[in-house]
């Protein structure tokens, strides 16, 4: 009897050690260890869903540099005009004519902590851009020498300017990794906010937290009534989600960074607890949702994600490719396979032409000549 409770001890034990080790290591070893742009795969392989036999695969074959000599641009956005909008992890957005002949700097954000993965990340347009010529901004900042934050911003852009600065939601969990950072308007004309853990899993689960979360809020920040908590917060149990876009019926779907391999593509339900970091993978637990695919032993470290002929595509970083996935058969592919290096962004232009980044003066790759690049595709049958 004694042995057997002293056996069920030590199970438990170990289990608890699995679960909360992060906590065992430094801050140091952990952002070298836990980050997500950077880590490797257990084993090649993914034991996923069904890989695609090749008929429904689409032409992607065809690919125009548009943009070259960047550094870590990190967001995309396309204004009515056809002109892009692009940010710099480094501090820096950028303007481009459609055809990216020209390119200007139109504006350097001064207080950017560039630092880790952190940075200057997301961009987008207000809905009614035409009428009010708001763009928001992510980044990551300091407000003493010791911590670490993100905030949300809004400006009038307006003569390529950017003018009357308000900030949107502030004060959001931020470390050298896991600063989430993807900003989307979505269907329902609501901001949606993805933020990370900021290397602190259990924030992930404290619905009172900004980190580890998908966040909804109106164009001004506030909470819109509907929200499920009374507060920003719209989904939870993130670690990192960096990419965000919606299918044909208006769900949302999201990317997110696992801990080790185990990348993630999740349907977002409102509410919902996506489970870290109590759960991983495939797991399951009775109140969590697990994600739609994940990549097993395989990493993708996924970033920017659109949606595309009832088809998901998103970029991969470590993983070198742009994935794709065809919710309805369950088909996962890849594209460019360490063609490009790594990719951090993937958006749908409005010549309905996908749109990738690289990512390889991130220091995290030997960048090629002309790195890093922003790439336009062509599909064809
Ligand atoms: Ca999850």
């Amino acid at each position: 009897m004694r042995k057997l409770l002293l056996i069920v001890t030590i199970l438990i034990l170990g289990l608890l050690i699995w679960q909360y080790k992060e906590t065992l290591f430094s801050n140091k070893n952990r952002e070298t260890l836990f980050s997500d742009e950077n880590k490797t795969s257990i084993q090649t392989g993914s034991k996923l869903t069904a890989q695609s036999s090749g008929e429904s695969r689409v032409n992607l074959s065809n690919t125009k540099i548009i943009a070259e000599n960047l550094e870590v641009p990190w967001a995309l956005v396309f204004l009515p005009d056809r002109s892009l909008l692009v940010t710099q992890r480094t501090g820096q957005i950028l303007l481009f004519s459609e055809d990216g002949s020209a390119k200007e700097v139109i504006a350097i954000l001064d207080d950017v902590l560039v630092s880790g993965e952190g940075g200057l990340l997301g961009i987008t347009i207000h809905s009614d851009f035409r009428v009010n010529n708001y763009i928001y901004l992510y980044y990551t900042y300091s407000s003493t020498q010791a911590n670490t934050l993100n905030r949300v911003v809004r400006y009038k852009f307006s003569d390529k300017k950017l003018r009357d600065r308000t900030i949107i939601v502030d004060d959001i969990p931020g470390a050298s990794n896991h600063n989430g950072g993807r900003l989307k308007f979505g269907p329902d004309r609501f901001l949606y906010i993805t933020t990370g853990d900021a290397q602190n899993p259990s924030l992930a689960q404290d619905k009172n937290s900004l980190a580890g979360k998908i966040l909804r809020v109106t164009d001004e920040g506030k909470a819109p009534l509907d929200n499920p908590f009374g507060n920003l917060v719209y989904s939870y149990g993130h670690r990192n989600a960096q990419g965000l876009a919606w299918d044909q019926n208006n769900q949302l779907w999201a990317t997110e960074h696992g801990p080790s391999a185990q990348d993630e593509l999740n349907k977002i339900e409102k509410g919902g607890n996506f489970g870290w970091p109590e759960i991983t993978g495939d797991e399951q637990k009775v109140g969590m949702v697990s994600p739609v695919i994940q990549s097993g032993l395989d990493t993708w470290a996924p970033a920017g994600l659109l949606y595309s002929g009832g088809v998901f595509y998103f970029a991969g970083l470590r993983g070198q490719a742009l994935y794709s996935f065809n919710p309805a058969t369950g088909e996962l592919d890849n594209y460019f396979k360490n063609q490009f290096g790594r990719i951090r962004e993937a958006v749908l232009g409005p010549d309905n032409k996908i749109y990738l980044s690289t990512s390889n003066r991130d220091g995290r790759a030997i960048p090629k000549q002309g790195d890093d690049k922003i790439i336009k595709i062509y599909q064809s049958q």
